[in-house]
């Protein structure tokens, strides 16, 4: 169960946030009303929300998921691969919102290189994919970390996604959405796969929160399979976030 979510509202500098989608400029105030829904759906899902300001100084600063892993004994504050997102972890305000909830931090080090959404949670352990984002030495430090709380984690070479949740999601009861080249991935073969075809792959990024998951808006074969597992889902629309390569779970981070 989770009961805390941190979100950071999108700045208007998102609109030149890092994108390879090559779907057109986000339109900010339509992505603010696209937030609050999501906020509203995560509230549903009986979650304390913590809402952080807009951060102009960092276009991609409204994907808090990239800049921590949250689990049950501790945060680990990341080092971004990508450049300009680097300094994101250093932003006081969420320095402060993660001191809050977690008495243990821990901080990857150069020259390590790690992004969240590099990294599945499935139960105590995770999964982290090796991508232009995460190297090596950010995945073992991550690992190591990990086992120092009586967790672990393990390597997912990438090959086309930016990031491993891209492509994957887990909605817990040993259900992973899969996309792409996880389809086959030997590493995945013990799940229960629900498959996303090619061309509804964006919404292979959903999140289960509390037994409910947000499914991307206008995917009705995946909101369907999901929900022919029991589940209830909540359709939140993330089109202007997707023009920069972001989705439901690089919105937040859930413990
Ligand atoms: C980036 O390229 O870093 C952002 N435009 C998108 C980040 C997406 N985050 C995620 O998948 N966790």
């Amino acid at each position: 169960m989770f009961k805390n979510v941190i979100v950071r509202r999108p700045c208007r500098a998102m609109v030149d946030g890092i994108t390879t989608a090559d779907l057109g400029k986000p339109d900010y105030e339509l992505a603010l009303r696209q937030h609050d829904s999501y906020i509203e759906a995560l509230k549903e899902c009986g979650v304390e929300v913590t809402v952080l300001e807009a951060n102009e100084e960092f276009p991609d600063s409204c994907f808090v998921e990239d800049v921590a892993l949250c689990t049950k004994h501790c945060v680990i504050v990341t080092r971004p691969g990508a450049l300009s997102r680097r300094k994101e972890v250093l932003q006081e305000d969420m320095q402060t919102a993660l001191k809050g909830f977690f008495k243990n931090i821990e901080y990857i080090k150069e020259p390590g290189t790690i992004e969240a959404g590099d990294i599945m949670m499935v139960g105590d352990h995770f999964y982290i994919g090796l991508s232009e984002r995460t190297n090596v030495d950010g995945a073992n430090q991550m690992i190591s970390i990990l086992e120092k709380y009586g967790l672990s984690g393990s390597v997912v070479p990438l090959k086309e996604v930016l990031h491993l949740k891209t492509g994957l999601s887990y909605i817990e009861n040993n259900n992973l959405l899969v996309a792409g080249e996880f389809v086959l991935s030997p590493i995945f073969k013990d799940f229960h796969k629900i498959v996303i075809n090619e061309d509804d792959s964006y919404s292979a990024n959903c999140i289960w929160v509390n037994d409910i998951v947000l499914v991307p808006k206008g995917y009705p074969t995946t909101k369907k399979a999901i929900e022919s597992f029991g589940y209830k889902v909540i359709e939140v629309d993330t089109s202007e976030y997707r023009k920069i390569d972001g989705g439901l779970s690089c919105l937040s981070l859930r413990f």
